[in-house]
């Protein structure tokens, strides 16, 4: 029957989801320790890989907190930024489709 026909042809126009990059910034101001507590509270990150991130970040620039459906992206994004300005930091996070 052509049942099949129909559901090959649906099925070619699902996509898989984009995934997004979500990324951290460096400044001059944030205090280290502020980022390590940013890594572990809100990307599950213990203090040791937490730590080792922060220093890339810091050296680097910028540095990849973890790779989301963009929802969860645009809500760490959110949160991280949020909690960086009621603690009056500069830090700032930000989202790259990969
Ligand atoms: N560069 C900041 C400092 O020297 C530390 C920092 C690391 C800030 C990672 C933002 C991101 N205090």
């Amino acid at each position: 029957d052509d049942g099949h026909v129909i559901l090959e042809v649906a099925k070619a126009k699902v996509k898989p989801p984009k995934r997004y990059q979500v990324v951290l910034l460096n400044d001059d101001f944030t205090p280290m320790e502020f980022v390590v507590d940013v890594l572990m509270r809100f990307f599950g990150m213990d203090e040791a890989k937490a730590s080792a991130v922060m220093l890339a970040v810091h050296h680097q620039g910028k540095g990849v907190c973890g790779v989301y459906s963009r929802e969860v992206a645009e809500m760490k994004v959110q949160q991280v930024n949020q909690y960086a300005r009621q603690n009056k930091h500069p830090l700032q996070c930000q989202m790259e489709v990969v």
